[in-house]
């Protein structure tokens, strides 16, 4: 599928927001590909679907993954994690899309994974980095997604790791496996 097919997809299932802040993660991905030297048209594509379940009611996303067999321990989990997954599915088995970093980026974009590849880092950075996130110290982590990609990624769940737990929000245990593997990328400072 190409990029003129999916945006009024994207258009007709969200809100004015949301379409809004998924135009701005696109322009942010295709900048951060164009830098690293990664796939555009995947980080596109990636960028474009990344949210496209964001809109659909609590009810729906939990009967869809309960309906599609996809991993029902992630009901045993915030809500805000369930339309990153459902959209990857829709991607695959509704458009027909079947580039496993294409849905990759899309089904890990709100928690990360262990081993994310450079698609799914520009993805999941972009998303957090869009002009419109306001969020202490985001230019540092814009400045640094310029240089390196799993080192933006880490100072990602730096910071969203203490947020989380302030909320005494549960973490996802992909969540936490995500950042294990950049710290192991770079050495364990304490072992
Ligand atoms: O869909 P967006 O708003 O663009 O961004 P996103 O898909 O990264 O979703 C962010 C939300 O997900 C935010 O409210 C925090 C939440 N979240 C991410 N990881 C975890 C989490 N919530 C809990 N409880 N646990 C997590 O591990
Ligand atoms: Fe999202
Ligand atoms: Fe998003």
């Amino acid at each position: 599928m190409k990029i003129n097919d999916i945006l009024p997809l994207i258009k007709k299932n969200l809100s004015k927001e949301r379409y809004e802040h998924s135009l701005r993660v696109i322009e942010t991905a295709k900048k951060l590909a164009e830098i690293h030297r990664v796939d555009i048209d995947k980080v596109e594509l990636a960028s474009a679907l990344h949210d496209y379940s964001k809109c659909e009611e609590e009810t729906y996303l939990k009967q869809y993954i309960i309906d599609h067999n996809i991993d029902s321990d992630l009901l045993n989990y915030n809500k805000e994690l369930w339309h990153s997954h459902v959209g990857a599915h829709y991607a695959q088995f509704t458009l027909g899309i079947s580039d496993h970093s294409t849905l990759n980026a899309i089904k890990y974009h709100t928690t990360g994974r262990a081993h994310m590849d450079e698609i799914e880092l520009v993805v999941f950075i972009a998303d957090f980095i869009e002009p419109a996130r306001k969020i202490p110290g985001i230019d540092i982590i814009r400045d640094m997604a310029k240089k390196d990609l799993h080192e933006a990624a880490l100072l990602i769940f730096k910071a969203s790791l203490p947020y989380l737990i302030s909320l005494e929000a549960i973490v996802y245990p992909g969540t936490i496996e995500a950042y294990n593997d950049l710290i192991k990328l770079k050495g364990d400072k304490y072992l």
